[in-house]
């Protein structure tokens, strides 16, 4: 008996193998869950569809959630595919390249407006879409990245989505509670996916959280997959509108340890 055994999870944000989708798929295909993929466009379903079926997973829909159109139309295929859903991950996110260097206060009115809808309303609006067919004992989850809380240079409009992508999961966590349906987020520190290797310096700043992070490594997709389960499994009930850190404990951080790069060698 896996821990996501008898549960329905519709995962959305899977581009390719190196997605933190990808990791969170793979743990809750292990712990038994029954899975159903959402990708963004056209152009990437020639690379799920082959990491479905690598899973089994047959329910693969195309959503781009700037639409609420099509928002609508995967929540009734999933109604009709599975009746009820027990769990949504949400791993999206996305601003405008111009958005992610220079200064945060050059970000233009459509930028910001662009990052939040598909970074932090998209969350929103798939949880409202979902609402009639999320079962007691649910759980939705979503990604996000410790940028909201300190600034991570280059970071940006980002940060400023994330915030408020947190605080929508505090909200939506107090929405769903009396339903039996939790809320919570896993900030990850930096793995190398499609939309972090699309950033300028990420290869600089990704050693330099090795290097500062107590212990000293990098995190991985399959980590996040693992807390995961944790927190769409009944292993985390009454655990509900939390960030929970998924970072080799950098965030803990106030300045380098001096002693780091010479206590391994
Ligand atoms: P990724 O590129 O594999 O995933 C991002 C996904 O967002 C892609 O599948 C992309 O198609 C999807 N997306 C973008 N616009 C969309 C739209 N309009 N409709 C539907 N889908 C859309 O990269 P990832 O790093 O796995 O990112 C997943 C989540 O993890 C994001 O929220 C990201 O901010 C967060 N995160 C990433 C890191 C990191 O360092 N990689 C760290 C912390 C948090
Ligand atoms: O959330 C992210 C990345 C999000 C992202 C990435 C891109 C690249 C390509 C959003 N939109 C786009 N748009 C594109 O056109 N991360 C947590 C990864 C990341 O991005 C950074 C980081 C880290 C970590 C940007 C600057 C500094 C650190």
């Amino acid at each position: 008996m896996g821990l996501l055994t008898n549960k329905n999870a519709l995962i959305f944000g899977l581009a390719n193998d190196k997605s933190i989708a990808w990791g969170i798929a793979q743990a809750f295909a292990r712990e038994g869950a029954t899975l159903g993929f959402s990708y963004a466009g056209e152009t990437l379903e020639k690379r799920v569809r082959p990491l479905a079926a690598r899973l089994n997973v047959d329910f693969v829909e195309q959503c781009d959630v700037a639409s609420d159109d099509q928002i609508a139309a995967v929540a009734q295929k999933a109604a009709e595919r599975f009746g009820q859903i027990d769990i949504l991950v949400h791993s999206i996110g996305f601003a405008n390249k111009d958005e992610l260097s220079g200064h945060f206060y050059d970000t233009s009115r459509a930028g910001f407006h662009m990052a939040m809808d598909i970074s932090v309303y998209s969350f929103v609006g798939l949880a409202r879409a979902f609402q009639p067919l999320l079962r007691k004992g649910g759980a939705l989850l979503t990604l996000t990245y410790y940028g909201s809380v300190k600034v991570a240079p280059n970071y940006n409009m980002m940060g400023v989505a994330k915030a408020a992508l947190e605080a929508s999961t505090r909200y939506m966590a107090s929405d769903f509670g009396p339903q039996g349906i939790r809320v919570n987020a896993i900030s990850a520190g930096p793995i190398r996916t499609l939309a972090a290797m699309g950033v300028s310096g990420f290869r600089d700043m990704y050693k330099n959280f090795a290097d500062m992070a107590p212990m000293r490594e990098n995190v991985t997709a399959e980590d996040c997959g693992n807390a995961a389960v944790y927190l769409c499994s009944d292993m985390s009930a009454h655990v509900t509108g939390e960030v929970l850190y998924v970072d080799s404990g950098f965030n803990i951080m106030a300045a380098s340890d001096p002693k780091a790069n010479k206590e391994e060698q």
